[in-house]
């Protein structure tokens, strides 16, 4: 078998491939992406969906010279393997490998960072605009999903587009597919687009009286008679009134159509927006029929076509846990930001479905929107993993806060995620919500406290923000008949011993409590008199309990899976301070740095947050305040 792709490793040679032999590359880049992510895991159907595009993208444009910017990112293994990154490509999302979204960082063919959906769009005009303003001659082309483009930024930047004047290029990729199912009235009328049967007729007969009279798709007579096909059939064409030229549909997996299509974006002076439609999962059946159950998996046989098993996960204890709290409440109403799937709540959605609102990837509207929900008299839960409610702190500021909604935010993902890499950790959250006035946060060590959790918003008479991580927690089965908890109230998990002076009390909470039992019972057999605290509320914390155990402390520690600055460690610092306590505190969380993709193990060890590498620190911090117990 041929093996073009070892031979490519910029955009000059996906150019020099004949013509005939590009159904080749296709075919081997969907198998090299297939392979690679059956055993690294990563984003598999995006990917084969959007094959021939990439390819085109390079045989028609120039980058690094020419920017093509993806928005989300997720789509882009076709685009590394063409741009010099083949034989590293085995280290996808991996420790020190390949990422799995575009970075500068990793290649001079990434014009921009991605992995949040909604920015592709601002960051090419911010090229145009300065392109313009250098008196350059290149191309700028974002490429974009027909869920992505429905998001508040992309939506800004189209109101804005006509205003700069700059050309820009817009791909829509339109699988008709988010993650789930698209939704909105943008996804409803790009499907009136393509169902437009009118318009697609007399255009393909356009088409073919062009092709039998050698009329090139560049010539502007071509243009004129489409022009005036649009203005009769689609005579409110959507993106015409931004400022855009609309070309589309396009096949996009035609390699014909699609090269004409961006050839004549390209030739053009005005923006165009070449509406490209994709099957999501292409080229693997599975994928093809599921697709959004294979939009993002982990490792996977590639013989029984299954994903491993999965654990619960927190995500699925939320979901089973609001359900049942919704069936004996009416006023419960549950909202996601295009990750139903994501956040556990396809079994609410599917029990109550009109207390259920997916309102796209739209995170500010979700937050403002639950707002006004919450101020109509209903209790609303948004489920939204942490990297994406950064998004959105404004609102939850402005619309909630202020004004002592009570709005819970379910805050999935919370900490480090692994193989996403930075602009997935979930690590900012604390510092970010921890400042909002009227805002309580908690943590939950496993799934039952997260029920706890969920019942504790409910009965608290404001917003309420309750953060769990990625990975599973001990795997229990949500205790449905689980009251409230005390509010504001820490749990101490391990007591000294009776009679102990000079305690190191270890504060902690969530996924890091097993750490830190397990680094208390190190400290315990070195003849520390250690005690653990599971502090589950980071906000208020209990000051009460540690204004207690400043008596007999000769330190605190705290332990968390989130950013050092401003996180749990410093609301215990703060309410120290409170107290008039001079006790030192030793923080361990995440350094001032963005952490890289790798598994969460990999990363805490890095980071020396495994039991043996805190134990070895403290061990070296303890004896310079000399509290052995002898
Ligand atoms: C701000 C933000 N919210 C949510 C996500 C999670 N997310 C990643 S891809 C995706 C769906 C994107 O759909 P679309 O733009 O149509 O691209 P497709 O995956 O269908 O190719 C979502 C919701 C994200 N990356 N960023």
């Amino acid at each position: 078998m041929s093996n073009l792709l070892q031979n490519i490793h910029s955009p000059e040679h996906v150019k020099q491939v004949p013509e005939a032999q590009l159904p080749t590359l296709a075919a081997e880049l969907r198998n090299v992406i297939l392979k690679t992510v059956s055993k690294n895991g990563g984003h598999l159907a995006s990917n084969l969906g959007a094959v021939e595009l990439t390819i085109e993208l390079l045989r028609i444009f120039s980058p690094p010279a020419d920017k093509i910017i993806w928005d989300v990112g997720h789509q882009s293994y076709s685009w590394k393997l063409l741009t010099g990154r083949y034989e590293l490509f085995h280290t996808l999302r991996k420790l020190n490998g390949i990422s799995g979204f575009p970075k500068p960082h990793e290649s001079i063919y990434d014009a921009s960072v991605a992995g949040h959906a909604g920015t592709a769009l601002s960051t090419a005009m911010g090229f145009a605009a300065g392109r313009d303003r250098k008196s350059e001659n290149s191309h700028v082309i974002a490429i974009i999903g027909d869920a992505s483009i429905t998001n508040g930024i992309s939506l800004e930047a189209l109101n804005n587009l006509e205003d700069t004047q700059s050309k820009v290029i817009v791909i829509l990729n339109d699988n008709k597919m988010s993650i789930d199912c698209n939704v909105g009235a943008l996804s409803r009328r790009f499907g009136s687009m393509l169902t437009n049967a009118k318009y697609n007729q007399i255009k393909a007969a356009v088409e073919a009286w062009a092709h039998k009279a050698h009329l090139s798709p560049l010539r502007t007579i071509y243009h004129r008679i489409e022009h005036a096909i649009k203005s009769i059939w689609l005579p409110n064409t959507f993106f015409e009134g931004f400022g855009l030229r609309y070309i589309g549909p396009i096949d996009g997996h035609n390699f014909r159509a699609l090269n004409n299509a961006l050839r004549s974006a390209r030739d053009d002076k005005r923006s165009v927006l070449v509406h490209v439609i994709t099957q999501k999962g292409r080229g693997f059946e599975p994928a093809e029929e599921a697709p959004s159950h294979w939009h993002g998996v982990g490792p996977f046989t590639l013989d029984a076509c299954e994903p491993t098993a999965s654990k619960r996960g927190y995500s699925k204890a939320f979901g089973e846990a609001l359900t049942e709290m919704a069936n004996h409440d009416p006023s419960i109403v549950a909202i996601t930001a295009a990750m139903c799937s994501g956040t556990g709540l396809e079994s609410f959605a599917e029990k109550h479905p009109t207390r259920f609102f997916d309102v796209g990837i739209c995170e500010s509207h979700a937050v403002v929107f639950a707002a006004g929900l919450a101020a109509s008299g209903f209790r609303p839960y948004f489920a939204v993993y942490s990297s994406f409610l950064q998004r959105a702190v404004d609102c939850v500021m402005h619309d909630v806060c202020i004004q002592n909604l009570p709005v819970t935010f379910c805050i999935d993902r919370a900490g480090i995620v692994g193989s996403d890499g930075p602009t997935h950790h979930g690590v900012f959250d604390i510092p970010m919500l921890r400042c909002l006035p009227n805002l309580t946060l908690m943590q939950p060590a496993d799934e039952h406290e997260l029920c706890a959790m969920l019942k504790t918003a409910r009965t608290h008479n404001g917003p309420c923000a309750i953060r769990y991580p990625r990975d599973p927690g001990p795997e229990l089965t949500p205790q449905f008949d689980i009251p409230a908890l005390p509010y504001g109230k820490a749990d101490v998990r391990l007591a000294p011993p009776a009679g102990s002076t000079r305690i190191v009390w270890i504060w902690t909470l969530g996924d890091m409590l097993t750490t830190a039992l397990d680094v208390a019972a190190r400290l315990t057999a070195a003849h520390y008199a250690v005690g653990v605290v599971n502090a589950r509320f980071i906000k208020p914390i209990d000051s009460d309990c540690l204004g207690q155990q400043c008596a007999d402390a000769a330190c605190f520690v705290t332990l968390e899976n989130g950013t050092r600055i401003g996180g749990f460690g410093s609301a215990l610092v703060e309410a120290l301070e409170q107290l008039n306590s001079k006790i030192p505190v030793y923080r361990f969380g995440w350094s001032d740095a963005f952490q890289q993709q790798g598994s969460t193990q990999e990363l805490m060890v890095q980071e020396g947050l495994t039991p043996d590498l805190l134990t070895a620190r403290l061990l070296t911090i303890l004896p310079k305040i000399k509290i052995i117990e002898s």
